[in-house]
């Protein structure tokens, strides 16, 4: 257990899905791993007075603020982290670093490229002054995942030829399901694409070390009308019932009033890496049953190594240095004490879940935090898959790339 008396006191913007991934982190990190530093979960913020209290009570804060400028301007807060939608990344992350607070930035990190560049230049100017700033891309912090980029690094896939990324979710398949945050540009910057391609674009850069250089893709918004939300914004979100009075209800009495989406539903796109391999990449909130489905496979003139989230634990690696009679693909069991992050956790086979990567994540960034080293992703691996995200839009907006088509039978 931890051994130091050195506290970080942590300010969190946001109290949904995420809000709850990273508390249970920061609950448990100094618990299972002894580090430099304790964090010490001092201030949630949230709009809502009542919704942030209920919150903090559940969720182990000390105490509660509805203005995150208060939370910034405090000398007894010394990490912020943003947990909010995309559309106020910017503003608090900016002003957290001007304050000299050190920033963990949910993703994707923004909305634009513009603001992740302004982002990115604010980190490398604060960590001049010893402020620290990482962008929670969790899944890097999967063991499993850890481990494919040291099998990459390793060689022992050989040159790498094929990347194949797929982040599937089925969540909004109803057309009743309403039009929450997610799904309008203004606020979440893209859909299915910025929210979960993120993921596969990190996470695919991360394993192999290589950038994606360009792509050629489409995207598509399946349902474009939906009803306003009445209830939760979030991913549990209600329609409101034909002649609600609450304002977002029914208009004279006829069903809920709709709203436009103005994101994708679904992203395709091919790319090329630096170092020249081939790769593709799917991402949709439309592919009915499932739920939140993340698979990388990697070929290389070595073998090949596979990730599947819903099998967290677990590699699929296929060597073909073996000999041909007993070639074929093995699973790694991802839970010794040699594999990242594992020796802290339970003896072997004990397998974890979605929730210890957040517990790494915050791990490694305490640990970088208080020793000055700089933590990984920074705002600048942030930006780098921000480039991506905008090239595939301007992509699938021009159809450049596309060519038609025609019917054998007009
Ligand atoms: C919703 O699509 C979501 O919560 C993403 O925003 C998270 O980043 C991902 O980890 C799970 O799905």
């Amino acid at each position: 257990m931890s051994t130091t008396d050195r506290e970080l006191r942590v300010g969190m913007v946001g109290y949904a899905f995420m809000g709850a991934a990273h508390s249970q982190a920061w609950r448990t990190v100094n618990r299972v791993y002894d580090l430099p530093a304790r964090a010490r979960m001092a201030l949630i913020c949230g709009r809502d007075a009542a919704k942030v209290a209920d919150a903090a009570d559940r969720l182990g804060w000390e105490a509660y603020t509805t203005d995150w400028r208060e939370l910034i301007a405090r000398d007894d807060i010394d990490v912020v982290d943003v947990c909010t939608p995309g559309d106020s990344h910017a503003e608090i992350a900016l002003a957290a670093l001007a304050a000299g607070k050190h920033v963990l930035c949910e993703k994707p990190l923004a909305n634009t490229v513009a603001e992740a560049r302004e982002m990115a230049a604010a980190a490398a100017t604060a960590r001049a002054a010893g402020v620290r700033s990482m962008c929670g891309f969790n899944y890097r912090r999967v063991p499993a995942v850890t481990m494919m980029r040291q099998l990459v690094a390793d060689g022992r896939l050989g040159v790498i030829r094929h990347v194949r990324a797929t982040y599937l979710q089925d969540w909004i398949v109803d057309p009743q399901f309403p039009l929450v945050w997610r799904l309008q540009r203004d606020r979440a910057g893209s859909g299915a694409l910025g929210d979960i391609g993120a993921h596969i674009i990190d996470l695919t850069q991360f394993v192999t070390g290589r950038r994606i250089t360009g792509v050629s893709a489409v995207t598509e918004t399946f349902v474009k009308e939906r009803p306003l939300p009445a209830g939760s914004s979030g991913l549990a979100a209600t329609v409101n019932g034909a002649g609600a009075a609450d304002g977002h209800g029914a208009v004279d009495g006829h069903g809920p009033a709709t709203g436009t989406v103005t994101v994708d539903d679904a992203a395709v796109f091919v790319a090329r890496l630096d170092g020249g391999a081939l790769a593709t990449y799917e991402a949709s909130r439309f592919a009915t049953g499932r739920k939140n489905a993340l698979r990388v496979e990697i070929n290389g003139s070595l073998g090949t190594v596979v990730f599947d989230l819903e099998r967290l634990n677990e590699l699929e690696f296929y060597d073909a240095t073996r000999p041909a009679a007993e070639q074929g693909f093995t699973r790694i069991l991802v839970t010794e004490g040699e594999h990242p992050y594992m020796s802290a956790w339970w003896p072997p086979g004990h397998i974890i879940g979605y929730e210890h990567s957040f517990t790494h994540q915050m791990r490694d960034f305490i640990e970088a935090v208080a020793t000055g080293a700089d933590p990984a992703p920074s705002f600048a691996d942030a930006l780098q898959v921000q480039l991506v995200l905008d090239a595939v839009t301007r992509s699938a907006d021009l159809g450049s790339s596309w060519t038609e088509v025609e019917p054998a039978l007009a």
